[in-house]
């Protein structure tokens, strides 16, 4: 068994440094706890970026996963599989749309969403040419590939890593009329948008930002393109976040006024459980039939593997209504923060939706002091990461129970009165 300042040792000598991890080894995980190597247990607050709402290493997600390894991983899409055409059934019933387009990494998944929404704009909205335009909101984050880097305006992502590709439009998070000037501009293919900014703090909009966005897409005939890589599948106490207040566990028919679907969604992450890398693309088919054969795939995409783990993962989300569950445990969680906030000056804000949530510390987010609070954390048994400086995430697996919230309530509570910052 390697030892915690083994693996760490061997990270450091032999691996690319794009990551500068919390001083902690995991090397096992089971629902919403993971151990170090030295058997230490942690509750795991980040669930790898909520890739993991049905906890780590679920028994129904493994079990397909086993059961499939052992009989078939990957055909390429040169042939069919019998396994593909049932996920792909399964998964646009469950959300509501004509058709999906499988890949892996939630970057492909958003990659091949622009792809579409320009080819849309080009054959089906009339936009001359190589001249389609999207736009995208400040302080996104979409994924890393060189096409969304050049929509990001945060220098450590995307600093000496030109020629960037031009065609996006930046607005203000949350504001519709910066939104509705854009709109106006001529040859808008879309709007991508994140229905609440992860990676930027978890920054939750106005509640009727999303319909609003929806409904002026509509009346200029561009694509609402909604990114629920991070949102999605139940994490904010609803299946989708633009679901909006609808406590909805699968696709629901009511189509509540306060659902705003997208014409394309965007799905990763937890699609998989976090057993494997999973992402989709879902719209109607007037605007996924702009692909044809040969136009855009991928080795791994629609493989028979993922396609079965992704069943297994949405099965969990519904049968153990993970969605509900968020919901609950998330207003008990802000509760309990603010109550913290009034005993600490460390904490300066707490936001969030559902187990997606954020607490802003009282420091300048070039302190180390939620980085130093997150280390305290994590001796105290809870792993959490800062997330630009001064604010950290709070996003535990959604299997969690209610004495299990109320026992790292306690944890956080403890290590935060006990902070000292020191200067
Ligand atoms: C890292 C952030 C979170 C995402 C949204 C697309 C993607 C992500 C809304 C791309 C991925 C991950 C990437 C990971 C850390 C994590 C992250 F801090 F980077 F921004 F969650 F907030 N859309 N987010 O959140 O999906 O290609 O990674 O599968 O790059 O450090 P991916």
């Amino acid at each position: 068994m390697t030892t915690t300042k083994e693996a760490i040792n061997l990270e450091n000598q032999y691996g690319a440094h794009n990551y500068h991890p919390l001083p902690v080894v995991l090397s096992k995980g089971d629902g919403v706890f993971v151990w170090d190597p030295e058997g230490n247990r942690y509750y795991d607050f980040l669930s790898a970026y909520s890739a993991v709402n049905q906890g780590h290493c679920h028994p129904k997600i493994i079990s397909a996963l086993r059961e499939q390894a052992e009989t078939l991983t990957l055909t390429s899409r040169a042939f069919y599989n019998d396994v593909l055409g049932s996920f792909e059934k399964y998964i646009t019933e469950y959300f509501g749309f004509d058709k999906v387009l499988p890949m892996n990494t939630g970057a492909e998944g958003v990659e091949t969403a622009i792809k579409i929404c320009r080819k849309w704009a080009y054959e089906r909205k009339g936009i001359p040419e190589n001249e389609a335009k999207i736009i995208v909101c400040t302080n996104n984050f979409h994924g890393r590939t060189t096409t969304i880097i050049s929509f990001s305006n945060d220098p450590g992502a995307q600093r000496n890593f030109g020629p960037y590709t031009p065609g996006f439009i930046k607005v203000e998070y949350d504001s519709i009329d910066q939104l509705e000037s854009a709109l106006k501009e001529e040859n808008v293919a879309g709007f991508l948008v994140e229905p609440i900014q992860g990676e930027a703090g978890v920054m939750v909009p106005d509640d009727n930002y999303m319909r609003q966005a929806k409904s002026l897409c509509e009346k200029h005939n561009a694509l609402f393109i909604a990114d629920e890589i991070q949102t999605g599948i139940a994490r904010t106490g609803s299946l989708l976040a633009v679901c909006g207040n609808c406590s909805c566990e699968g696709h629901c028919e009511r189509q509540p006024a306060t659902y705003a679907k997208p014409d394309i969604l965007i799905l990763g992450k937890a699609l998989s459980g976090g057993v494997y890398p999973v992402s989709a693309v879902l719209a109607d088919s007037e605007v996924m039939d702009v692909i044809q054969p040969g136009q855009h795939g991928s080795t791994f995409g629609g493989n028979p593997l993922a396609a079965k783990v992704a069943i297994a993962a949405l099965d969990v989300v519904r049968d153990e209504h993970l969605a509900q569950n968020a919901r609950k445990l998330g207003e008990i969680f802000r509760n309990e923060m603010e109550k913290l906030k009034k005993e600490s000056p460390l904490i300066n804000k707490v936001r969030g939706k559902g187990l997606l949530n954020a607490v802003e510390i009282n420091d300048s987010p070039d302190s180390s002091t939620a980085w130093d609070i997150c280390v305290k954390l994590k001796e105290n048994g809870l792993l959490a990461k800062p997330t630009h400086g001064n604010i950290i995430r709070f996003a535990p697996p959604l299997v969690m129970t209610e004495d299990q919230l109320l026992e790292c309530v306690g944890i956080i509570r403890k290590t935060v009165l006990d902070f000292v910052i020191d200067k």
